[in-house]
């Protein structure tokens, strides 16, 4: 009977830890902000094991057609790069924001996201990679990113085709390292901080695990 209670403690740790490293695609859309003074961006970051060459990707918005804006410029991006593309003229954009010049920016896409709206990346093939389709006043309870990027604060919103509750709008200094740029935009491009809070519910598992754990080796230490 101890040996089982023990099973199933160790069983509820793993399954929280299992619970918080949801799978995802390699390249995720990771930040993004429709309105800025600096012009709106959004950031793609490789969470994968290795490189991947982005030519011949490309992005679009809601009208969700392969080759409308052009990724090829990114070439190889590294394990855990994160690459920007803006409406902004490159150059502009990366002295708004005080980029260092291993930030990949591509400027000047016109197929721009408004308020409510979607982000599609494809692959060379026209395969679509990942999807965000977001809107404050289309998904309740959810972040305008006007002047402020969302971000989000695990991988399973990171998997979601649709923004949830989780994306928030990032404040200088907050956990994803945002700051506000010369033009008083508020933001992190060009690096990605992987899932900064576990979410509740795992922090329920392992005290559940380690609270049961704890029980045994008590009544072990009894004896
Ligand atoms: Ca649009
Ligand atoms: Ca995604
Ligand atoms: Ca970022």
């Amino acid at each position: 009977m101890k040996k089982t209670l023990y099973g199933f403690g160790l069983a509820l740790l793993l399954s929280g830890q299992a619970g918080a490293a949801v799978s995802v695609a390699d390249i995720q859309i990771t930040e993004w902000m429709y309105s800025g003074n600096g012009g709106e961006f959004i950031e793609f970051t490789n969470m994968g094991a290795s490189a991947v060459d982005f030519t011949g990707w490309s992005y679009d918005d809601d009208s969700r057609q392969a080759g409308v804006f052009d990724l090829s410029g990114f070439g190889w991006v590294g394990v855990g790069e994160s690459v920007i593309i803006t409406e902004a003229d490159a150059a502009a954009f990366r002295a708004d924001w005080s980029l260092v010049a291993s930030v990949k920016v591509l400027g000047g896409y016109t197929n721009n996201i408004g308020r409510g709206d979607e982000i599609n990346l494809f692959d060379a093939s026209g395969s679509l990679i990942d999807r965000f389709a977001y809107g404050d006043q289309i998904y309740a309870g959810t972040v305008r990113t006007q002047n402020a990027t969302g971000n989000p604060l695990s991988a399973a919103d990171l998997a979601a085709t649709t923004v949830t509750a989780n994306w928030v709008l990032a404040s200088a200094g907050d956990r994803f390292g945002s700051y506000v740029s010369t033009r008083g935009d508020i933001g992190n491009p060009g690096f990605y901080v992987a899932a900064p809070v576990p979410e509740p519910e795992t922090y329920a598992m392992l005290l559940a695990g380690l609270a049961l754990v704890g029980g045994i080796a008590r009544r072990r230490a009894a004896r």
